[in-house]
């Protein structure tokens, strides 16, 4: 083998100056395998070359979209998370999952025990007999007592003044005493430090009995006040009974599992695609932050849509793009009820294969963007376009929608619900009292200081009462 290096000059065509090219190995192996400089073709090794060193490049930012997902350094925002309650905690515990500082609070040792976090992340609020049974005062007190523990958890988890951090998601579900009675002095305290603050509040599944409903529907309600009042910045509603129609083949016992999964993974999607570059269109952290920020009511989720590919080439046209992009939209969102013309900003991140994004012409995107901004009526929307080669063939697209209303119709057929199942118990419980009742009487009907004397008076208050006094 006779090998030879050589430097040749040559006239770049864009720029029109002479530049060294590299040293030429021309290694004689075989004819096929010689590169004269004499007869090659520069300006065309040249751009062949570059072709090579892009799609390097490409697959290493492709290849950083999987990795990205979960190293803390590819983030558009630093969060730092923490759950309260059961429910809440296990929506943290995912987000830790995904490389994000996490601490949890709760009245329940046993709940705390299977949270998958390091000791010193989790608060246990030894305030009752265990959890609040539901009892939101229950949650409420128990923050209030322990607001210097809190803070001290805080401040070892996100570091002094919470500097390692540049806001807050707080996962409350709604529905518990734990979770929805801290929700409100919880976000006191927190707010103590200045920080943004994010809330992802869940409404409950189908299935759950009338204090949930209920307490679901009244810790919204406060939550809404605090949104409007600007103490929080903004509200994620995520609705279980709607990831349980997006999931009806899952198991109950794999249900909240699925649920947490993509609460956090969609979010953390949205808060890693800001932080990357793509040769397409970019939403950036700026960009990201307000859309989070914008009040009101956020909700998000995802939607895949499938591709027509013919002999390797997407054939779809901008119609069937748009018209899939719109109610997928919709459909894959993880709540409901709400109206999205209120939408002030909207964020649509669509995915794909790089060999098929850039096979679909821009103007089909505009088309689609276009179509979605009238049917959000104009409001300001964000328009991302990543690759992601874990794709195949089918495009998802992550929705993010911010400043809309509370959800009416769901909170009305929740109250609705509430209210029926609430008039059957008591009618249960009058049914109940009569059949141990010797003499007919007539129920006196409860006044607040009397309901309050009988819930201290209660086995349940008497029993927390005690566990009170000893601590
Ligand atoms: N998305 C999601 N929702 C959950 C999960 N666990 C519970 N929930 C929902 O949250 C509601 C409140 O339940 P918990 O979180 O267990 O209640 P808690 O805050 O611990 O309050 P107490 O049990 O009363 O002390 C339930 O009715 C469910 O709808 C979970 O892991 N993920
Ligand atoms: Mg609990």
């Amino acid at each position: 083998m006779n090998d030879q290096t050589k430097t040749t000059t040559f006239v770049s065509e864009k720029t029109g100056n002479t530049e060294k090219y590299k040293t030429i190995k021309t290694g004689v192996r075989n004819d096929d395998q010689v590169v004269n400089p004499e007869t090659t073709n520069f300006v065309q090794l040249r751009e062949e070359m570059r072709k090579k060193m892009e799609e390097k490049i490409e697959n290493k930012l492709e290849e950083n979209l999987a990795e990205a997902l979960s190293n803390p350094k590819s983030k558009a925002v630093r969060y730092g998370v923490i759950g309260s309650g059961h429910g809440g905690s296990r929506i943290a515990e995912q987000f830790y999952q995904f490389g994000y500082p996490v601490c949890v609070i709760n009245t329940s040792q046993q709940d705390l025990h299977h949270i998958n976090l390091p000791k010193e992340n989790k608060l246990f609020m030894d305030y009752s007999l265990g959890g609040a049974g539901k009892d939101m005062d229950i949650g409420s007190a128990a923050v209030e007592e322990n607001e210097e523990n809190i803070k001290q958890m805080l401040e070892l988890v996100f570091d002094k003044d919470l500097t390692k951090i540049d806001s807050i998601v707080l996962c409350i579900s709604g529905g518990g005493g734990s979770g929805g009675g801290s929700a409100i002095p919880l976000i006191q305290i927190i707010s103590d430090y200045k920080i943004p603050m994010t809330v992802i509040y869940t409404l409950p599944m189908s299935s759950e009995g009338t204090i949930t409903k209920s307490n679901a529907v009244v810790c919204l309600d406060r939550l809404a006040q605090l949104s409007v009042n600007k103490l929080i910045n903004g509200l994620v509603v995520i609705d279980n009974s709607r990831i349980e129609e997006l999931y009806s083949d899952v198991s109950l016992g794999g249900f909240f599992k699925v649920a947490n999964f993509d609460i956090a993974n969609i979010f953390n999607t949205f808060n890693t695609l800001s932080s990357l570059p793509t040769q397409y269109a970019a939403i950036d952290p700026m960009d990201f932050t307000r859309i989070m920020t914008s009040g009101n009511c956020t909700i998000y989720g995802k939607v895949e849509i499938p591709l027509t590919i013919e002999n390797g080439r997407v054939s779809m046209d901008e119609d069937n793009v748009a018209e899939l992009l719109i109610h997928g939209l919709q459909d894959g969102l993880l709540a409901e009820g709400f109206n999205i013309t209120d939408a002030i900003r909207a964020g649509v991140y669509i995915t794909g294969k790089s060999e098929y994004l850039t096979q679909i012409p821009a103007s089909t995107f505009s088309y689609a963007f276009a179509s979605l901004n009238e049917e959000l009526k104009k409001a300001d929307l964000f328009k991302g376009i990543y690759s992601d080669e874990r794709l195949q063939d089918k495009l998802v697209i992550y929705t993010l929608i911010s400043g809309v209303g509370l959800p009416r119709e769901r909170v009305e057929m929740l109250k609705e619900q509430a209210q029926q199942d609430l008039s059957e118990m008591e009618e249960k419980e009058q049914a109940m009292k009569s059949k141990m009742e010797v003499f007919q009487q007539t129920i006196k009907k409860e006044d607040d200081k009397y309901k309050l004397q009988k819930k201290n008076n209660s086995t349940f208050g008497k029993m927390v009462n005690r566990r009170r006094s000893r601590n």
